[in-house]
């Protein structure tokens, strides 16, 4: 109720689009007292936002928190289901642990986890993925997708499409996807997805697709062994990036690409996802757990399996690997 009438307030203030409102008309439109009013102004203080008042004139928020609170994603968010529900976090140790066990205990599908920081954030095969405070978009979205069990792999593609999508409409900046989870700028590592799956023998109960996004660090932010390999949107953009906003972006593209998923299956992604790879065509080595392929890249299945062709012309079809590309 209390964060109920939280949003209303900021609601409010955002339609008056920066223009002072008196104590009085704020309490008339959220029907509560002027003392309850003056409570929930000092909550949205304590989350970080600075309130201005003037005598006479009223109040008005002067900045808001540079943070990735329920709040701040939720205004003004379009999308009918994805990020209705939101639990932000300020350290965690990764968001995916946070939202697995809500995924058990029966959270609707949507639902989304969101740290500022992640102390063990997380990669494939365990590996570890980077999440400084206040710098990048560390979450995990559940969805519980009614498709057989072996598409789940699908998933991971979808949503890189979505966040290379919701990039692009933010930034200008254009992106490319490397198989099957890496975002790329300027052949540098802005995105890692991670997808882990929640499953009775013949059914999904939930997918977690855990996105991680270097939005705001600056060189010097990146540990030395990513260095040369990571970058952020704010440098290749040269310009600061309000992260609620490309998770606003990110919730409305993948909604309707998921929506589209369940309705007429994978073509559509397939070909989405095509036109942003990286490495089709060209000459990559996969790196699985026992071995290594080298070969030319020729696409991906209509299972979003990786066909590479090696040089004695023998086609392999790669589920899970680290790919280099020449
Ligand atoms: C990934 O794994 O790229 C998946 C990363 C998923 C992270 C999200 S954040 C929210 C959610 N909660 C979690 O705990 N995880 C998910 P992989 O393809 O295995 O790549 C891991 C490799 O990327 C590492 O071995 C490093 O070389 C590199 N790396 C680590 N942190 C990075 C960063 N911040 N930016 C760029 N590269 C990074």
């Amino acid at each position: 109720m209390q964060s109920a009438i939280r949003k209303q307030l900021l609601q409010i203030f955002s339609e008056a689009n920066g223009e002072f409102l008196s104590g009085q008309t704020i309490s008339e439109k959220l029907g509560c007292s002027r003392t309850a009013v003056w409570k929930h102004m000092e909550s949205l203080r304590e989350e970080g936002y600075e309130l201005e008042a003037v005598r006479r004139l009223g109040y008005r928020i002067a900045s808001k928190p540079d943070k990735v609170t329920a709040n701040e994603i939720q205004l003004g968010l379009q999308t009918e289901f994805l990020g209705r529900t939101v639990y932000f976090e300020e350290s965690v140790t990764s968001t995916q642990q946070i939202a697995a066990r809500l995924a058990y205990e029966g959270a609707a599908e949507g639902t989304v986890v969101v740290a500022e920081e992640q102390t063990a954030g997380r990669g494939r095969l365990s590996r570890k993925w980077y999440s400084p405070k206040g710098t990048g978009i560390w979450m995990s979205i559940i969805l519980r997708p009614t498709v057989p069990i072996h598409q789940a792999p699908q998933l991971t593609l979808l949503a890189a499409v979505s966040v290379a999508q919701a990039i692009e409409k933010c930034t200008n900046l254009s992106v490319g996807i490397k198989w099957p989870n890496d975002i790329l700028i300027n052949g540098k590592k802005v995105v890692g997805i991670l997808t882990e799956m929640q499953a009775d023998p013949d059914k999904i109960n939930a997918v977690i697709i855990g996105i991680g996004i270097n939005v705001n660090q600056k060189q010097e932010h990146f540990a030395e062994d990513i260095q040369h390999i990571a970058t952020s949107l704010a440098l290749e953009a040269e310009k600061t990036i309000v992260r609620a906003e490309l998770m606003q972006q990110i919730f409305l593209q993948m909604e309707k690409l998921y929506k589209e998923y369940l309705d007429r299956g994978f073509s559509v992604i397939k070909l989405l996802w095509e036109s942003y790879a990286v490495s089709i065509g060209k000459e990559i080595t996969a790196r699985t757990m026992t071995n290594a392929i080298t070969g030319i890249a020729k696409g991906i299945t209509a299972d979003g399996v990786l066909i590479l062709e090696d040089h004695e012309g023998i086609v392999h079809h790669i589920h899970s690997a680290d790919i280099e590309v020449k």
